[in-house]
This record gives structure tokens, sequence and C-alpha cells, in this order.
């Protein structure tokens, strides 16, 4: 009989090493976990295991099976081809917007809400959580028993929290949390069902976007950037020939004819400069990206965090890839 591990959902195996459910043959009968996994929860690092997952499947297989879709998408990294995925669910939908903990706790979940339901997607059920800080995760279930809501499926793209939210909500339940959680893509590897009450939730495997931040930087350098704690939010006035650089990966040039202000909401860790755009070369190797700014925008660098500015004006960025960068209503 098949054996799975009950921290990533793949098939326990011992012939392929860097295939997911890899665990040496000896260690196969008393082992719940495969060697990722393990690696993972005892010494929270691992290999990437490269495997090209088919996402239209798990689509399928969610539309074609009884139950509601809770749709989790991480506040810090709201994409239009996120929400764009909502609409292949040929079913219920919840959307939950995570990690709540990271934005500034002046920011009220009312107008997270209007903003998500204006800017991106106008349903009824949306909540924000953090599983952090377990905020919302009883009145989620709340929502459940009202609606009589027996089976969801946690879905959305890698990385937004979705096993974190279900061992959450198993130790909600006084239930014994036992999913793997990390910040390598695609931790879960098939689906996970897990039964607390009368409630059925199933783990799916995370999404992996061609414009995600893991295709340009190694993975200790995301999980770097990957914001923790609270932001505490850096607003400079920026001068028009004035430039902000950020760590290594990020040159602003303010090219516009007034000052103005810029909002950073990113990792407090990371590194800021003021420098002259005339006098400075640092990081314009990169690739660069000419953009008009409206006013009242955020400039959002997917994996990063992002920038709001507040008049309009003209400004160059500089990162890692164009496909990172995208602009959008200020959220804040
Ligand atoms: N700040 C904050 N970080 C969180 C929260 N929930 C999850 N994370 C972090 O986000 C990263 C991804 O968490 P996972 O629960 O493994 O994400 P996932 O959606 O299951 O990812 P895949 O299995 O790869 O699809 C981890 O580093 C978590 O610690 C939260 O509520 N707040
Ligand atoms: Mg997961």
């Amino acid at each position: 009989m098949t054996k799975k591990c009950i921290g990533c959902g793949s098939t326990l195996q011992s012939e392929i090493t860097n295939k997911p459910g890899y665990i040496k043959k000896e260690k196969y009968k008393d082992s719940d976990y495969c060697e990722r996994c393990f690696k993972i929860i005892n010494y929270g690092e691992c290999d990437i295991v490269n495997e090209i997952k088919n996402f239209n499947k798990i689509i399928d297989k969610i539309n074609e099976s009884d139950g509601t879709v809770v749709y989790l998408v991480d506040l810090l990294n709201i994409t239009k081809e996120e929400i764009d995925y909502i609409s292949k669910f040929k079913k219920n939908v919840i959307v939950l917007l995570t990690k709540k903990d990271v934005l500034p706790k002046s920011v009220k979940e009312k107008k997270l809400i209007s903003y998500f339901k204006d800017n991106y997607f106008n349903k009824e059920d949306i909540l924000c959580i953090s599983s952090f800080k377990k905020y919302n995760i009883d009145k989620f279930l709340d929502l459940l028993y009202k609606k009589n809501i027996k089976k969801i499926f946690v879905v959305g793209f890698t990385n937004v929290g979705k096993s974190t939210f279900i061992n959450s909500l198993v130790s909600a339940k006084n239930g014994k949390p036992v999913i793997t959680t990390s910040a390598v893509p695609n931790t879960t590897s098939d689906f996970i069902n897990i039964e607390i009450g009368n409630l059925t939730i199933c783990d799916t495997p995370g999404f992996v976007s061609e414009n995600s931040i893991y295709n340009f930087l190694k993975l200790k350098d995301v999980i770097k950037l990957m914001p923790k704690k609270e932001i505490k939010v850096k607003t400079y006035q920026i001068k028009p020939d004035e430039s902000i650089i950020v760590d290594n990966i990020l040159r602003i040039d303010h090219i516009g004819n007034k000052t103005n202000s810029f909002s950073f909401y990113m990792n407090n860790n990371l590194p800021f400069e003021r420098i002259k755009i005339k006098t400075n070369e640092k990081l314009k190797m990169l690739p660069k990206k000419n953009i008009h700014i409206k006013g009242n925008e955020d400039v959002v660098i997917n994996g990063l965090g992002f920038i709001k500015i507040v008049k309009e004006t003209d400004i160059v960025v500089y990162t890692l890839d164009e496909k990172l960068i995208s602009v959008r209503n200020k959220m804040i």
C-alpha cells in the first residue's frame, strides 16, 4: 500500500532522491514525513524540488468535487494574475486576504476589503486573516458554520500561507498541526485531507507564476526580503534629481519636476540609501522600466512589497526583471 507524507501530501518513495516524497528505504516504514519535510521542519532548510505541476489538472479536480473554494491572497503581493485564477473555479469562493500582521496596525480591515472589492474582485465573502496572530480564525470557522459548509479546498498561489492557515484552524479546534509550512515554493506538493470535527479541509499545492521573484533570486535571498513583522513604513520626500536605492535589488529615479512623497512598504531590515541621480550609477545595470505615475498609486515589486507615490510624476524603476513591476491604485 502506498503511504503519504503528512507534511506535504506527496506519496512516499525511495527511488528518486530529487522527486517529492523521497525517504531512505530503511526509514520508509517508520516515517510519517518525507526527507524534504523533515529537513524543513528540523533545520528550516531544503533544496527546491523541481516538479512542473499541471495546475489546470488541480483546478479540474477541485471543480469536479463537492466543497467550497477558499482562495487565499497575500495582502502584500496582490497580483492581477492571481485574481484572474479565481474565475477558473466553478463553485462558491470565499476570499481570504492573508498576513494582515505585516501591514501597519493602523490599516483597517474594512478599508482593505473595500479596496479589494473596488479594484479586484467584488464578492461578498472576503475576510482579512493572520494565521500568526490568530486573527479572524474563529470568525472564519463561524462563517463556515453559518453557511453549513462541510468541506473546503484551501487554494492560492505558492506561499500565500495556505498550510499555515490550515494548521491554525486545526489548533483552534485543539488538534495537532502537522502540515509542513515554509517559504520554499511548493512546500505542499499534493492534496492533503484533514478532518476537524465534521469539517473536511483540503490543502492543495500552490500555483507558481513565471512572474514570481523565485525565478530571479536565490531562495535564501527571497526569504531575506519577505517581511516577517509589522512593516514600519519609510516615507521620503524625494526631489526631482534624487533616487532611492533599496539593498542591491531596487533603484527608483525620480525624474518629475516637483518634490514628491514616496512611502516604502517593505521588510524593515532592508537598507535604504538616497542618492543623486546624475552622480551615481549604482544598480543601473539592472533591467529598467519608465513609468508615468498618475498620482495616488502604488508601484508593486512582486515579492518585495510596494511604494506609494502621492503626486503625478515620472519615475524610472530598476529591478531584477521588468515582469516584477506593476502599478495599481494606492491600497493604503
Ligand atoms: N507574516 C505572516 N507570515 C505568514 C503567515 N502565514 C504564513 N506565513 C509565512 O508564509 C510562508 C508560506 O507559508 P505556507 O503556509 O507554507 O504557504 P503555502 O501557501 O502553503 O505555500 P505552498 O505550500 O508552497 O503553496 C511561510 O514562511 C510562513 O511562515 C501569516 O499569517 N503572517
Ligand atoms: Mg502549503
